[in-house]
């Protein structure tokens, strides 16, 4: 959407009506059996994974800035040796395969891990039989419960975690006349040790490993005693009973008798930035919860959980959808989900809704203002040598967890990506220095909290994804979405610089191809390989699809962003010109949307990966309406790769309705979203991607599935704010509140037997824009703080 009218300032758009409370709510008939299960809460920085047991409870920790290492020099001043070679080999000689090789010795250590901070456990006294299970996670106040009978008395349990206590509560009451008793102790996987506190306080002492390498790379977890490398964390709990007595003993509490017991529960780091050592010593990391845990601790909990719902509410209650629901809706979840599974004629629609609120809520508890971003399992993790690191993996992960936070309407969530893209961008200056004698930035496919921006794999990576250069152009895209939706012109100014060093890198990576383009090599179609022309398989080429999309789309960007900013003119007329020299999008052999700069054979058709359709979703410059002949080829690409098995991950699948959104195929988009919930779901909701026999967590495909929800309903990349686009048959009524568009504007729309039947639009600012349902258009001035309603035939009532 070109222009944002003046003076929209961030705009946060009216909290709409209390959804309604059955729809929200995850809720299951037995405790968790394994992590998986578990129910996840968060403030952004502090996780929680609450099993519900009945005679042990587990409830998994997680700090966000927990990590093995430290700042490290990740560069390889070789690499500049090679690059020169690695072009001749591509561009003058097609030794493909070999110039995969001589990437291999640009690449440098792998990053570092994403660490569990431990586990909060309750052994209760042992209950007789029990009766009338039921926990469950309520979307809406962000609490997690538990309830159950024994002994003919009832027995409940709240968790929540409060963003503006930074603490984690636990509440147990019940009716028993003899009270409560049980024993809380702490523990970690981490190094650490656990000691009383007070007389009814535990505190765990760690120190985080020096160093860790991937899981899939030997997964070495180096501590070093010695000469103290690796953070210090500590987490603080005390107990506060009402009634009964309390009791510290070997390195636990024991409550007994209480009528209630709150618990209260903090954790800090020694982390103090990217670039700095993390070397904030173990005194003062415990200080610091015995601060936070000495406020939160004045107050009742009745007042901790009233403040930490206003703030929840504050976001989630944003948007509202109802896409109808039948009995089937008061089951428990995992009963929902399989149901859904085995009734394919007539599935329970609600689920959708749910998935797609959960989605909302999970950036929520993962992504605060101030915080580390989503990272591959958002903010929960219980292993220390999680899948990939649980990184920010940036050739499409660490981005799709970002798909939903505008049109959702969680605008400032997205501020904890906009931190790690300035880290990047400031640690990327020396990687394209050093490793590639170029100007600006640069950052490659795997970033940790110490902002990691050199190629991994130690030698031995593969190239297509270790040394795969544009992950800055694709993070900067981020930036410039952030001002579309919000209009917020500081933000500008903080993100212009950013995305103007990420385009100084690709001015100095763009060469000439020799037939009169700009071309860039080595290039890489994300993890993604070709047959050669000797027909071996490899991965490094010249001028992939997916460069020139991202290439082109921040010079775009940037010149936009220059013109608002009056500034840089001659760098903008640079870009300008260079944009015109980039390899136009091809249309290969089958019709398919062309992948590699040359028509080359794909060896494995069915790949995860859809990078050359960037430019379809998230990327804008490919449209049904004006690129018709690239969409269709799009479509072709698409189909090829779905009929080949691709989409088998939960990201891939997420990714695929997002397309399907974008091509206005909601059949399409529906059938690939019942295959998410079908093959890519969990019980208790998260993403699964397939590892070996069995499946894994990763919450990318939760987030790229909920954007794929709001986009089926609403778009506005294309100049015009599209009314229920993708809208699928089997979604016949249903309304939705508050979703947001590009220039600052919010939309309601109601529609029954699958057709429009009113939209709502609200602008903060006077706003004129163009709407589109089906083939109708209508102009549309939107005047500050005024509700504009229109009919199914666009037309004022
Ligand atoms: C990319 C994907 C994998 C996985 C990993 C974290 O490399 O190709 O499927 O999602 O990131």
């Amino acid at each position: 959407m070109g222009a944002i009218p003046a003076g929209l300032a961030a705009a946060r758009l009216a909290p709409a009506q209390a959804p309604a409370g059955h729809v929200l709510k995850l809720w299951y008939t037995k405790p968790a059996a394994q992590w998986t299960e578990a129910l996840p809460l968060g403030n952004g920085r502090l996780g929680a994974m609450v099993f519900g047991g009945i005679a042990a409870e587990r409830i998994q920790l997680n700090e966000d800035t927990l990590w093995s290492g430290h700042p490290r020099d990740w560069n390889n001043p070789d690499a500049i040796e090679y690059l020169p070679v690695v072009r001749r080999l591509v561009l003058e000689e097609e030794k493909y395969v070999e110039a995969g090789s001589v990437c291999q010795k640009m690449q440098g250590p792998f990053n570092e891990s994403y660490l569990p901070l431990g586990n909060l456990r309750l052994k209760l006294e042992a209950a007789g039989d029990s009766s009338g299970y039921r926990r469950e996670l309520d979307l809406d106040t962000a609490i997690a419960s538990v309830f159950y009978r024994s002994d003919d008395a009832g027995f409940q349990r709240e968790v929540f975690v409060s963003a503006p206590d930074q603490v984690v509560v636990v509440r147990l009451t019940t009716t028993r006349p003899a009270g409560l008793s049980f024993e809380v102790s702490l523990d970690s996987p981490v190094h650490s040790t656990v000691d009383i506190a007070g007389k009814n306080g535990l505190i765990l002492r760690g120190k985080a490993p020096a160093h860790t390498t991937p899981d899939y790379h030997g997964g070495a977890v180096v501590y070093d005693e010695k000469d103290g490398l690796g953070m210090h964390f500590a987490s603080l709990l005390r107990a506060i009973p009402e009634g009964g007595s309390i009791e510290a003993e070997s390195g636990a509490l024991n409550i007994r008798g209480a009528r209630a017991v709150t618990l209260l529960l903090t954790a800090a780091t020694g982390y103090r930035g990217f670039d700095r050592d993390p070397d904030l010593p173990a005194g003062a990391v415990a200080d610091a919860c015995r601060a936070t845990l000495e406020s939160a601790a004045r107050k009742s909990y009745a007042s901790l959980r009233q403040s930490h719902i206003q703030d929840h509410q504050r976001l989630f209650r944003r948007v509202t959808l109802d896409l109808g629901s039948g009995p089937v809706a008061q089951k428990p979840t995992d009963e929902r989900l399989r149901s859904f599974a085995e009734n394919a004629k007539d599935p329970d629609q609600g689920l959708a809704a749910l998935y797609f609120q959960y989605g909302r809520y999970l950036l929520i508890a993962s992504s605060r203002p101030g915080g580390q971003p989503a990272n591959l399992q958002g903010l929960w993790n219980e292993l220390v040598q999680p899948p990939w690191s649980s990184n920010w993996t940036a050739n499409i992960n660490v981005q799709m967890n970002y798909w939903p936070v505008e049109t959702c309407n969680l605008s400032e969530c997205h501020e904890p990506l906009f931190d790690l893209i300035e880290g990047l961008s400031r640690n990327g200056r020396l990687t394209a220095k050093v490793n590639y004698g170029a100007a600006g930035w640069v950052s490659h496919h795997n970033v940790d909290l110490w902002r990691q921006s050199g190629p991994v794999g130690e030698g031995s990576g593969s190239p297509t994804w270790a040394n795969w250069p544009m992950s800055g152009p694709w993070l900067c895209a981020h930036l410039w979405e952030h001002y579309l939706f919000s209009g917020d012109g500081e933000h500008l100014k903080r993100a212009y610089p950013i995305m103007k060093g990420a385009a100084e890198f690709c001015l100095d990576w763009l060469i000439e191809d020799g037939r009169g383009h700009l071309t860039t090599c080595p290039s890489l179609s994300t993890e993604n390989t070709f047959r050669a022309p000797d027909g071996r398989t490899a991965q490094v080429s010249a001028g992939c699809t997916m460069d020139m999309a991202l290439i082109a789309e921040l010079f775009e960007n940037c010149i936009a962003a220059a013109r608002l900013l009056s500034v840089d003119e001659e760098f903008a007329a640079r870009l300008g010109k260079a944009h015109a020299r980039l390899i136009p999008f091809q249309i290969g052999k089958y019709g398919q949307l062309q992948e590699w700069s040359k028509d080359f054979e794909e060896s494995e058709p069915g790949q995860r990966h859809m990078s050359h359709m960037y430019p379809l979703f998230p990327g804008s410059r490919i449209t049904p309406r004006k690129t018709p002949a690239l969409a269709k080829a799009a479509r072709v690409s698409l189909d090829r790769r779905l009929a080949a098995g691709g989409a088998y991950t939960g990201w891939s699948r997420a990714w695929a309705i997002n397309f399907w959104a974008r091509l206005e195929d909601g059949v399409r988009a529906y059938e690939s979203l019942a295959m998410l919930f079908r093959h890519s779901t969990g019980p208790n909701l998260f993403d699964t991607h397939p590892a070996g026999k069995s499946s894994i967590f990763q919450i990318d495909g939760n987030f790229g599935g909920t954007a794929a929800i709001a986009e089926m309903l609403l778009q506005s990349h294309a100049g015009e704010i599209a009314f229920l686009p993708a809208l699928p048959e089997v979604w016949r009524d249903g309304n939705v509140q508050g979703l947001a568009a590009r220039g600052g504007v919010s939309v309601d729309l109601d529609w029954s037997a699958g057709k429009l039947t009113r939209a709502v639009l609200r602008s903060k600012v006077d706003h004129a824009c163009v709407v589109r349902y089906g083939d109708k258009q209508a102009q549309v001035k939107l005047a500050s703080g005024r509700v504009y309603q229109l009919n199914g035939g666009l037309e004022r009532p």
